[in-house]
Protein backbone atom coordinates (compact mmCIF):
# COMPACT_ATOMS: atom_id res chain seq x y z
CA UNK A 1 0.00 0.00 0.00
CA UNK A 2 1.80 3.23 -0.35
CA UNK A 3 2.51 5.64 1.84
CA UNK A 4 3.14 9.00 2.36
CA UNK A 5 6.76 9.96 3.89
CA UNK A 6 7.79 13.00 5.44
CA UNK A 7 10.66 14.43 3.70
CA UNK A 8 13.95 13.01 4.68
CA UNK A 9 17.15 14.25 5.78
CA UNK A 10 20.55 12.52 6.17
CA UNK A 11 22.77 13.15 8.89
CA UNK A 12 26.25 11.27 8.63
CA UNK A 13 27.52 10.66 12.23
CA UNK A 14 31.64 9.34 11.41
CA UNK A 15 32.75 7.88 14.91
CA UNK A 16 33.48 5.61 16.84
CA UNK A 17 34.41 7.13 20.11
CA UNK A 18 31.79 5.10 22.54
CA UNK A 19 33.54 2.00 20.93
CA UNK A 20 35.69 -0.75 21.94
CA UNK A 21 36.70 -1.15 17.95
CA UNK A 22 37.63 0.92 15.56
CA UNK A 23 35.88 0.94 12.16
CA UNK A 24 32.23 2.50 12.94
CA UNK A 25 33.16 5.76 11.89
CA UNK A 26 33.31 4.46 8.03
CA UNK A 27 29.84 3.21 8.58
CA UNK A 28 27.87 6.52 6.86
CA UNK A 29 30.25 5.76 3.75
CA UNK A 30 29.80 2.54 3.85
CA UNK A 31 25.78 3.07 3.77
CA UNK A 32 25.97 6.18 1.34
CA UNK A 33 28.20 3.49 -1.04
CA UNK A 34 24.90 0.94 -0.31
CA UNK A 35 22.77 3.30 -2.35
CA UNK A 36 20.90 4.87 0.70
CA UNK A 37 19.65 7.39 -0.65
CA UNK A 38 18.92 6.07 -4.34
CA UNK A 39 17.07 3.45 -2.69
CA UNK A 40 14.79 5.92 -0.42
CA UNK A 41 14.10 7.90 -3.98
CA UNK A 42 12.95 5.00 -5.93
CA UNK A 43 10.38 4.86 -3.05
CA UNK A 44 9.24 7.90 -3.65
CA UNK A 45 10.84 9.89 -0.40
CA UNK A 46 11.90 13.12 -0.94
CA UNK A 47 15.92 12.42 0.92
CA UNK A 48 18.37 15.50 1.26
CA UNK A 49 21.53 14.15 2.19
CA UNK A 50 23.46 16.44 4.79
CA UNK A 51 26.63 15.16 4.79
CA UNK A 52 28.61 14.46 8.12
CA UNK A 53 28.33 16.58 11.34
CA UNK A 54 31.85 17.18 12.75
CA UNK A 55 33.46 15.93 15.49
CA UNK A 56 36.87 15.09 17.66
CA UNK A 57 39.00 12.30 16.27
CA UNK A 58 39.33 8.75 18.21
CA UNK A 59 42.12 9.36 20.48
CA UNK A 60 41.84 5.73 21.41
CA UNK A 61 42.71 6.31 25.59
CA UNK A 62 41.56 3.79 28.29
CA UNK A 63 38.70 4.32 29.91
CA UNK A 64 38.75 6.93 33.20
CA UNK A 65 36.50 6.49 36.16
CA UNK A 66 34.39 4.22 34.03
CA UNK A 67 34.27 6.35 30.76
CA UNK A 68 36.07 6.04 27.77
CA UNK A 69 36.54 9.43 25.76
CA UNK A 70 33.84 10.92 27.94
CA UNK A 71 34.54 13.92 26.06
CA UNK A 72 34.84 13.18 23.02
CA UNK A 73 30.87 11.40 23.12
CA UNK A 74 29.50 14.76 24.36
CA UNK A 75 31.32 16.90 21.74
CA UNK A 76 29.75 14.41 18.92
CA UNK A 77 26.32 13.97 20.37
CA UNK A 78 26.12 17.61 20.99
CA UNK A 79 26.88 18.24 17.16
CA UNK A 80 24.56 15.45 16.24
CA UNK A 81 21.89 16.50 18.85
CA UNK A 82 21.69 20.32 16.56
CA UNK A 83 21.91 19.06 13.25
CA UNK A 84 18.58 17.19 14.26
CA UNK A 85 16.46 19.55 16.11
CA UNK A 86 16.83 21.54 13.46
CA UNK A 87 15.59 19.09 10.94
CA UNK A 88 13.13 18.01 13.15
CA UNK A 89 11.67 21.78 13.73
CA UNK A 90 12.24 22.32 10.02
CA UNK A 91 9.37 19.22 9.56
CA UNK A 92 12.03 16.86 8.38
CA UNK A 93 12.54 12.90 9.49
CA UNK A 94 16.07 12.31 10.69
CA UNK A 95 18.20 9.60 9.33
CA UNK A 96 21.35 9.26 11.16
CA UNK A 97 23.46 7.24 10.04
CA UNK A 98 26.81 5.83 12.53
CA UNK A 99 28.99 6.00 13.83
CA UNK A 100 28.91 3.69 17.42
CA UNK A 101 25.69 3.40 18.92
CA UNK A 102 26.37 6.45 21.84
CA UNK A 103 24.78 8.92 18.90
CA UNK A 104 21.51 7.67 19.88
CA UNK A 105 21.93 9.68 22.64
CA UNK A 106 21.82 12.89 20.93
CA UNK A 107 19.31 11.33 18.34
CA UNK A 108 16.87 11.02 20.96
CA UNK A 109 17.54 13.52 23.38
CA UNK A 110 16.42 15.76 19.90
CA UNK A 111 13.54 13.45 19.38
CA UNK A 112 12.23 13.46 23.29
CA UNK A 113 12.33 17.44 23.39
CA UNK A 114 10.66 17.95 19.87
CA UNK A 115 7.72 15.06 20.96
CA UNK A 116 7.50 17.58 24.28
CA UNK A 117 7.43 21.00 22.82
CA UNK A 118 4.56 19.29 20.54
CA UNK A 119 2.82 17.51 23.30
CA UNK A 120 3.40 14.04 21.27
CA UNK A 121 4.05 10.96 22.82
CA UNK A 122 7.74 8.92 21.89
CA UNK A 123 8.33 5.58 21.63
CA UNK A 124 11.49 3.64 21.01
CA UNK A 125 12.16 0.87 19.87
CA UNK A 126 15.55 -0.50 20.15
CA UNK A 127 16.73 -3.46 17.97
CA UNK A 128 19.68 -4.43 19.23
CA UNK A 129 21.92 -7.55 20.42
CA UNK A 130 22.61 -5.68 23.63
CA UNK A 131 20.26 -3.27 26.25
CA UNK A 132 23.29 -0.55 26.16
CA UNK A 133 22.29 -0.23 29.67
CA UNK A 134 25.53 -0.24 31.43
CA UNK A 135 26.93 2.44 34.05
CA UNK A 136 30.05 3.81 34.95
CA UNK A 137 30.24 1.41 38.14
CA UNK A 138 28.92 -1.81 36.12
CA UNK A 139 30.71 -1.71 32.82
CA UNK A 140 33.07 -4.37 31.74
CA UNK A 141 34.59 -1.90 29.34
CA UNK A 142 34.10 1.76 29.92
CA UNK A 143 32.61 1.65 25.85
CA UNK A 144 30.03 4.33 26.19
CA UNK A 145 27.97 2.88 23.59
CA UNK A 146 27.32 0.19 26.11
CA UNK A 147 25.60 2.71 28.02
CA UNK A 148 23.30 5.32 25.93
CA UNK A 149 19.78 3.66 27.21
CA UNK A 150 20.75 4.06 30.42
CA UNK A 151 21.92 7.57 29.85
CA UNK A 152 18.41 8.75 28.18
CA UNK A 153 16.93 7.58 31.09
CA UNK A 154 18.73 9.73 33.32
CA UNK A 155 21.40 7.33 34.73
CA UNK A 156 24.83 8.46 34.01
CA UNK A 157 26.95 11.20 33.84
CA UNK A 158 25.41 14.78 33.95
CA UNK A 159 27.84 15.69 30.57
CA UNK A 160 25.16 13.14 29.02
CA UNK A 161 22.17 12.66 30.78
CA UNK A 162 21.65 16.53 30.52
CA UNK A 163 23.25 17.21 26.98
CA UNK A 164 19.38 17.93 26.01
CA UNK A 165 18.26 20.38 29.06
CA UNK A 166 15.91 18.21 30.03
CA UNK A 167 16.93 14.97 32.49
CA UNK A 168 15.78 12.40 32.05
CA UNK A 169 14.66 12.72 28.09
CA UNK A 170 12.74 9.49 28.42
CA UNK A 171 11.52 6.91 30.59
CA UNK A 172 12.50 3.15 30.76
CA UNK A 173 8.75 2.51 29.63
CA UNK A 174 8.99 4.49 26.17
CA UNK A 175 12.09 1.62 25.30
CA UNK A 176 11.19 -1.31 23.88
CA UNK A 177 14.20 -3.83 23.02
CA UNK A 178 14.18 -6.28 20.29
CA UNK A 179 16.89 -9.04 19.35
CA UNK A 180 18.40 -8.95 23.02
CA UNK A 181 20.54 -11.64 23.65
CA UNK A 182 23.90 -10.34 24.71
CA UNK A 183 23.35 -7.98 28.76
CA UNK A 184 26.29 -8.27 31.46
CA UNK A 185 25.35 -9.29 34.62
CA UNK A 186 24.63 -5.93 36.83
CA UNK A 187 23.29 -4.66 33.84
CA UNK A 188 20.57 -7.16 33.56
CA UNK A 189 20.01 -5.97 37.28
CA UNK A 190 19.64 -2.72 36.08
CA UNK A 191 17.29 -3.37 33.97
CA UNK A 192 14.86 -5.21 35.78
CA UNK A 193 14.80 -2.62 38.44
CA UNK A 194 14.03 -0.07 35.94
CA UNK A 195 11.44 -1.86 34.30
CA UNK A 196 12.51 -2.13 30.72
CA UNK A 197 10.38 -4.15 28.24
CA UNK A 198 13.08 -6.38 26.83
CA UNK A 199 11.95 -8.72 24.07
CA UNK A 200 14.80 -11.55 24.07
CA UNK A 201 15.91 -13.94 21.48
CA UNK A 202 14.36 -16.89 23.79
CA UNK A 203 11.35 -14.84 23.56
CA UNK A 204 11.34 -14.07 20.27
CA UNK A 205 12.06 -18.13 19.54
CA UNK A 206 9.12 -19.04 22.12
CA UNK A 207 6.30 -16.89 20.90
CA UNK A 208 7.52 -15.73 17.42
CA UNK A 209 8.29 -12.23 16.02
CA UNK A 210 4.84 -11.20 14.98
CA UNK A 211 3.74 -11.65 18.39
CA UNK A 212 6.36 -9.91 19.60
CA UNK A 213 5.77 -6.80 17.19
CA UNK A 214 2.65 -6.40 18.27
CA UNK A 215 2.85 -6.53 21.38
CA UNK A 216 6.24 -3.78 21.29
CA UNK A 217 3.56 -1.81 18.95
CA UNK A 218 0.35 -2.26 21.11
CA UNK A 219 -1.09 1.23 22.27
CA UNK A 220 0.37 4.09 19.39
CA UNK A 221 -2.20 6.44 18.38
CA UNK A 222 -1.64 8.94 15.86
CA UNK A 223 0.17 11.45 18.72
CA UNK A 224 2.95 9.17 19.10
CA UNK A 225 6.46 9.66 17.51
CA UNK A 226 8.27 6.47 16.62
CA UNK A 227 11.80 6.93 17.14
CA UNK A 228 13.52 3.19 15.26
CA UNK A 229 17.21 2.87 17.04
CA UNK A 230 18.62 0.01 14.50
CA UNK A 231 21.56 -1.59 15.82
CA UNK A 232 23.11 -3.74 12.69
CA UNK A 233 24.41 -6.01 15.48
CA UNK A 234 20.81 -7.25 16.01
CA UNK A 235 21.03 -9.24 12.95
CA UNK A 236 22.53 -12.66 12.65
CA UNK A 237 26.29 -12.61 12.12
CA UNK A 238 25.70 -14.83 9.43
CA UNK A 239 23.95 -12.25 7.80
CA UNK A 240 25.27 -9.38 9.12
CA UNK A 241 29.52 -9.82 9.79
CA UNK A 242 30.21 -6.56 9.21
CA UNK A 243 29.95 -4.48 12.80
CA UNK A 244 32.13 -4.91 15.70
CA UNK A 245 30.46 -6.74 18.44
CA UNK A 246 28.48 -9.31 16.73
CA UNK A 247 26.57 -12.17 18.61
CA UNK A 248 25.21 -15.35 17.99
CA UNK A 249 21.88 -16.31 17.18
CA UNK A 250 20.24 -13.06 16.26
CA UNK A 251 17.53 -12.28 14.02
CA UNK A 252 17.15 -13.57 10.45
CA UNK A 253 16.10 -12.23 7.27
CA UNK A 254 12.71 -12.89 7.40
CA UNK A 255 12.64 -12.10 11.25
CA UNK A 256 14.09 -8.43 10.20
CA UNK A 257 12.24 -7.75 7.12
CA UNK A 258 9.01 -8.86 8.72
CA UNK A 259 10.02 -6.56 12.05
CA UNK A 260 10.55 -3.83 9.87
CA UNK A 261 7.44 -4.08 8.00
CA UNK A 262 5.41 -4.12 10.60
CA UNK A 263 6.90 -0.82 12.14
CA UNK A 264 6.51 0.52 8.70
CA UNK A 265 2.38 -0.47 8.61
CA UNK A 266 2.05 1.69 12.02
CA UNK A 267 3.05 4.86 9.69
CA UNK A 268 4.60 6.44 12.49
CA UNK A 269 8.10 6.46 11.94
CA UNK A 270 9.18 9.98 12.51
CA UNK A 271 12.88 9.47 13.37
CA UNK A 272 15.73 6.71 12.32
CA UNK A 273 19.14 5.66 13.54
CA UNK A 274 21.28 3.00 12.11
CA UNK A 275 24.26 2.53 14.14
CA UNK A 276 27.37 0.05 14.06
CA UNK A 277 28.06 -0.93 10.45
CA UNK A 278 31.70 -1.59 10.21
CA UNK A 279 32.59 -2.29 6.78
CA UNK A 280 36.56 -2.82 7.71
CA UNK A 281 35.26 -6.66 9.05
CA UNK A 282 33.02 -6.99 6.68
CA UNK A 283 32.37 -9.44 3.26
CA UNK A 284 32.01 -6.52 0.56
CA UNK A 285 29.69 -4.36 2.42
CA UNK A 286 26.74 -6.99 2.98
CA UNK A 287 26.02 -5.73 6.21
CA UNK A 288 25.84 -2.04 5.01
CA UNK A 289 23.98 -3.43 1.87
CA UNK A 290 21.33 -5.45 3.84
CA UNK A 291 20.87 -2.18 6.25
CA UNK A 292 20.02 -0.32 3.23
CA UNK A 293 17.33 -3.40 2.15
CA UNK A 294 16.14 -3.17 5.61
CA UNK A 295 15.73 0.41 5.64
CA UNK A 296 13.65 0.54 2.54
CA UNK A 297 11.04 -1.68 4.06
CA UNK A 298 10.74 0.89 7.05
CA UNK A 299 9.83 2.97 4.21
CA UNK A 300 6.88 0.97 3.08
CA UNK A 301 8.86 -1.48 0.52
CA UNK A 302 7.21 -5.06 0.81
CA UNK A 303 6.86 -8.90 -0.54
CA UNK A 304 2.98 -8.58 0.06
CA UNK A 305 0.72 -9.47 -2.67
CA UNK A 306 -2.07 -8.39 -0.60
CA UNK A 307 -0.33 -4.65 -1.33
N1 LIG B 1 27.70 -4.76 27.30
C1 LIG B 1 29.02 -4.61 26.72
C2 LIG B 1 29.72 -3.37 27.25
O1 LIG B 1 29.05 -2.54 27.87
O2 LIG B 1 30.92 -3.24 27.05
C3 LIG B 1 28.95 -4.57 25.21
C4 LIG B 1 28.24 -3.36 24.68
C5 LIG B 1 28.19 -3.37 23.18
C6 LIG B 1 27.27 -2.27 22.75
C7 LIG B 1 26.89 -2.48 21.36
C8 LIG B 1 26.54 -1.44 20.53
O3 LIG B 1 25.47 -2.27 21.13
MN1 LIG C 1 23.73 -0.90 20.63
MN1 LIG D 1 24.70 -3.88 20.02
MN1 LIG E 1 13.30 -4.67 1.68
Amino acid sequence: MPRNHPPVSIIGVPTDVGAGHQGARMGPEALRIAGLVGALQARGVDVIDRGNVDGPRNPWQPPVEGYRHLDEVVAWNRALLEASAAELRAGRMPVVLGGDHSLAMGSIMAVANHCREQGRKLRVLWLDAHSDFNTSRVTPSGNIHGMPVACLCGIGPAALTGLGGHAPAIVPQQVKQIGIRSVDQDEKRLVKEHGLDIYDMRFIDEVGMKRVMEQALDGLDDDTHVHVSFDVDFLDPAIAPGTGTTVPGGVNYREAQLVMEMIADTGRMGSLDVVEVSPALDDRNVTAELAVDLVESLFGKSTLMRD
